[in-house]
């Protein structure tokens, strides 16, 4: 059966769901996305997605072209069409068809894309054993010339900074902001665990404020540990006991090794692996 994505209202056939190539998100990166996981046919955190889609298209101007609502249902009917039962869907919304040039007022009918697809995970002996990882040299988006709180469909930033991990051997790298503080890594949170306190930079550290971070936040909370949102530098992170990285594809992964330096005993530690289950348990509705 062919994937049938959703665009403009319509379930179409992968291949006639297709853009203008005078649509400003191919020409400019101008548009916004979510990537959501589903969980037994359950689509999951919805809601808090749908919310950073509209507010990441609020932060850049664009009006979606339809309610939150009919967003929702959008996505619901997209993943069932798709008989997805663990899976994934992207939501990505351009700015729509213009003139070549910058103006948004030269273009119009914004495209809203709902794909529901299976995802590419990380192979499970990385959550086992752990993940290494690296500093990369390309910093974050200094927040003053694009938030990195949009979820926008230009990644360039975040894309040079995997192409360093990647050429080092990692499946992620981690990104310092303007001031050389820890920011984030380029498609995951990070966290640290230092005394059993659950440390993670803020959001005025120039990071997108994951879904994912924040459950795993609150997870940790109702478990009794102490988190704290906070100013790291690379010293922290070289020096914690433990160390993990939270995404929607990634959900809870451990790091134990990073710029060449061991974290903690060199193997995922027990709170982030606590931490791991937790997540599990939620993402399954267990909780
Ligand atoms: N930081 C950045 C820069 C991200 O892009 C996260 C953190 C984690 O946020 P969530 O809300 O997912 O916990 C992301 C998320 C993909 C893909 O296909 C990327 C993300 C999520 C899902 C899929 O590359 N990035």
């Amino acid at each position: 059966m062919s994937v049938k994505v959703f665009i403009n209202g319509k379930l179409l056939p992968k291949e006639q769901a297709v853009v203008n190539v005078y649509d400003h998100g191919l020409l400019y990166g101008d548009g916004v996305f979510e990537g959501i996981r589903v969980y037994s046919k359950n689509v999951f955190l919805l809601k808090e997605h749908v919310e950073r889609l509209y507010e990441s298209a609020k932060a850049i101007r664009l009006e979606i072209p339809m309610t939150p609502e009919a967003m929702t249902k959008a996505v619901q009917e997209t993943v069932a069409a798709n008989g997805i039962v663990d899976g994934y869907v992207r939501l990505v919304v351009t700015r729509g068809a213009g003139a070549l040039g910058l103006d948004i007022r030269k273009t119009s009918d914004p495209q809203v894309i709902v794909i529901a697809d299976t995802i590419t995970l990380y192979p499970d002996e990385l959550y086992e054993k752990g993940m290494a990882i690296i500093t990369a040299s390309t910093i974050r988006n200094h927040p003053g010339a694009l938030s990195a709180r949009i979820k926008s469909l230009n990644y360039l930033n975040n894309i040079l900074a995997k192409i360093e991990g990647t050429d080092a051997g990692c499946a992620e790298a981690l990104m310092l902001n303007h001031k050389g503080e820890v920011a984030e890594c380029t498609g995951d949170n990070i966290f640290l665990v230092k005394n059993g306190v659950l440390k993670t930079p803020g959001p005025d550290a120039g990071i997108l404020e994951g879904i994912t971070r924040n459950a795993v936040m609150q997870l940790a909370r109702e478990a009794g540990i102490t988190v704290q949102e906070c100013t790291l530098i690379r010293h922290d992170v070289y020096v914690a006991d433990e160390l993990f990285l939270t995404g929607t594809a990634a959900e809870v992964i451990p790091v134990v090794k990073i710029d060449g330096r061991v974290i903690g005993a060199g193997t995922p530690g027990p709170i982030t692996q606590d931490l791991r289950q937790r997540f599990k348990k939620f993402a399954r509705g267990e909780k």
